[in-house]
């Protein structure tokens, strides 16, 4: 589809596309699809002021009720996954399956969050008073700020919206810059949705399109006190102290350094295909990407061999023609940092294949061939994370060594190990083995599915969203005690008699 027909088909009117300050730029070929208005300060303020409003009648509303409107924003991205999809693939540059892929991870967690409407679950804890009752329960904490980044323009705040709003909190999204369409047409898509629905309050879900000092606002407002931010460890030593000096709540997934061990014993083909997809795949752009491949010494000379073979066919071009597995990076910036990061690791002792800007056979935009590295070391340049398809390549001697390389970043995101071999699988999986938040076992370190907690350790913030109970990180804890009988014992046994 030409850009105009994916606005279109989302319902763009012209006058949502021209005579703002925003530029937004294709990856796929440089072009300029609109000019999109954005949001000032005192407006990121009255949103604000709104959402509290909203915030205040949406936490009284039954959380099966409030699933209602998840389940119904869900049928909406159903009906409009192939346009949005697009719009991902526009503006993002990923392949037309990639960009469906992500609609389809935004439909996933809108089914787990109208589940988990009827499972907020609390506990009944048993007292040391007789006659006394003890609980813990669960209740909303108002506006959600989201920051989030180009990469997974759609999905990310999808995990953030369908959590928070079955958990009864307003939304207020910030979407990157270079992807504020994929935004507005996500806001179309809920409000088809709260148009369904009847009754919602105004202002439940908002979007405010800019810089960072629109995101500052949100980040500064005390009125918002979850404030979930995905993107580089920079940006996240920035928002993360600021939303912690004001008693906020930071949800921070930053960057990743991911790695794969590749042991003795694996199924060599099929490490092969999890390492073409994972480190090449999204044009190397997701936090999840693989970085950094610890190879046995026994095996490395064959795989390289392997992976430098399935690299050169790779094909790169406009990433909505069918056969494309490599889209363009999202700008020349991004190539750049590429460039730069394999001169280091060439200054390093590095051994680059690939990697060279591609300008045959493309359209107008960052094309770049993936590079694979070899490195006598984990040097500096492998330890920091460049948003590009560059592969690492490293050897080990024993499974101890290969963990404590995995280990030896400054990120903690998520990791892998291919191994026919229980005993090293479940050591990797141990308290000694992997220190990621993620540890995967025979598969890549990314394409996560929905259901499990998602977010890593050390740089990578901290944070959880999406499956599993990272649900808790959107509402407030309360533990209460309920005396039915006619006696005042106090807990500890103290005494206390007046
Ligand atoms: C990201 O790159 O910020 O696990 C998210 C994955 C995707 C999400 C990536 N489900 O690769």
């Amino acid at each position: 589809m030409e850009h105009t027909q994916v606005l279109q088909a989302l319902g763009f009117q012209p006058h949502e596309l021209e005579g703002g300050s925003l530029n937004v730029v294709s990856p796929i070929d440089g072009q300029r699809v609109a000019q999109v208005k954005e949001t000032t300060v005192p407006q990121v303020s009255d949103a604000i002021a709104l959402s509290k409003t909203a915030f205040k009648e949406w936490r009284t509303v039954p959380a099966p009720r409030r699933g209602e409107l998840i389940r119904l924003l869900g049928e909406e991205l159903r009906a409009a996954k192939s346009e949005l999809g697009a719009l991902v693939t526009l503006e993002a540059g990923k392949i037309t399956s990639e960009g469906l892929g992500e609609v389809q991870e935004m439909i996933d967690i809108c089914d787990f969050a109208v589940g988990l409407s009827r499972q907020l679950y609390g506990l009944s804890i048993a007292s040391e008073r007789p006659g006394h009752k003890m609980t813990e329960t669960w209740h909303p904490v108002g506006p959600v700020g989201v920051i989030s980044a180009f990469n997974f323009p759609v999905a990310v705040w999808s995990w953030n919206a369908a959590l928070a709003i079955v958990c009864g909190n307003p939304v207020i999204w910030k979407p990157s810059e270079k992807t504020p369409l994929t935004a507005l047409a996500c806001q179309k898509i809920f409000d088809r949705a709260l148009a369904r629905f009847g009754d919602a309050p105004d202002g439940l879900s908002q979007v405010i399109i800019g810089g960072a000092d629109i995101g500052e606002a949100l980040v500064a407002s005390k009125d918002v006190p979850i404030l979930s931010a995905t993107g580089s460890t920079r940006m996240g030593s920035i928002v993360g102290p600021k939303v912690a000096a004001r008693w906020g709540r930071p949800i921070l997934e930053l960057g990743g350094n991911n790695a794969m061990i590749v042991a003795p014993s694996a199924d060599l083909e099929m490490a092969v295909r999890a390492i073409v997809f994972s480190a090449v795949g999204t044009a190397g752009q997701r936090c999840t990407s693989l970085r950094r491949l610890i190879v046995h010494k026994s095996l490395k000379t064959e795989l390289v061999a392997k992976l430098a073979k399935a690299y050169a066919s790779l094909p790169i071009g406009d990433p909505r023609k069918e056969g494309t597995l490599i889209g363009p990076l999202v700008d020349q910036a991004a190539l750049e940092a590429m460039q730069q990061s394999l001169e280091n690791a060439t200054a390093e002792g590095g051994k680059v294949h690939g990697g060279a800007p591609v300008h045959d056979n493309v359209p107008n935009g960052a094309y770049v061939a993936p590079a694979l590295v070899e490195m006598p070391d984990q040097t500096a340049t492998v330890k920091h994370e460049t948003f590009a398809p560059i592969l690492y390549v490293m050897e080990y001697d024993t499974l101890d060594e290969a963990i404590e390389m995995q280990n030896d970043v400054p990120q903690g995101l998520s990791s892998c190990i291919f191994t026919l071999n229980l005993r090293e699988a479940e050591t990797f999986l141990s308290a000694s083995g992997s220190d990621c938040g993620i540890a995967n076992v025979n598969i890549g370190p990314s394409g996560a599915e929905i259901g499990g907690a998602f977010g890593g350790e050390k740089e990578t913030g901290g944070g959880r969203e999406s499956g599993s109970d990272a649900w808790k990180g959107y509402m407030r804890r309360q533990t209460s005690t309920v005396n039915y009988s006619a006696e005042l014992p106090l807990a500890q046994g103290v005494k206390f008699d007046i």
